[in-house]
């Protein structure tokens, strides 16, 4: 398995799988949500109403997948990160939550390449340092790791780009 750093923009990847970084209604909004949902067309969010109906959106900490429409990669995967509340709602647990369910869910799914987005860094102000933290420890320690070929990070600004670089 590799882990590789991407400076750019999470829609335009070629993978099994991209994250996305979506809210509990799972009905879209602005950020990486609103570029994957504007770009991907109207199957992403037709089977992201259907998971609504189903069981009533998706948790803080959960994920669920739906397929990609006009993307490259095959499925998105959407998982909710929790907002930042100044580090007193659990965030760092729920913000790891997130990365495991999302490996844990194309595992599930016999998916071989994952790329994410930074969880929770933009709208929901998660610290980009510690976000990043967490998403390369609970990757490296996810128990089935070995079963990907390789997991991509996709940092769209120049400042997350250096801090993945670094703890990379
Ligand atoms: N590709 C890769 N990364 C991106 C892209 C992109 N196209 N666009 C933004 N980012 P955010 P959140 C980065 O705000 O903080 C939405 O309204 C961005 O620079 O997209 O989890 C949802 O519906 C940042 O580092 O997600 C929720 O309501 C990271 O992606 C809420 O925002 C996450 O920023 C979720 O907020």
């Amino acid at each position: 398995m590799k882990i590789e750093l991407v400076k750019g923009d999470i829609t335009t990847i070629k993978a099994d799988a991209i994250v996305n970084a979506a809210n509990s209604s799972l009905l879209g909004g602005g950020g990486v949500d609103g570029a994957i949902h504007r770009k991907g067309g109207k199957a992403i969010l037709e089977e992201c109403i259907l998971i609504r109906n189903r069981q009533g959106g998706c948790a803080t900490g959960h994920a669920v997948i739906t397929t990609a429409g006009l993307l490259p990669a095959k499925f998105v995967i959407h998982t909710v990160g929790p907002v930042w509340n100044g580090g007193s709602k659990n965030e760092d647990k729920l913000l790891h939550d997130c990365y495991k369910n999302c490996l844990q869910l194309a595992f599930e799914h016999h998916l071989k390449t994952i790329a994410f987005p930074g969880i929770s860094t933009g709208i929901y102000h998660f610290p980009k340092d510690k976000a990043a933290e967490i998403a390369i420890d609970t990757v490296r320690n996810f128990k089935n790791v070995k079963a990907f070929d390789r997991l991509i990070f996709v940092c769209y600004d120049e400042e997350s780009h250096e801090i993945y670089q670094k703890l990379l």
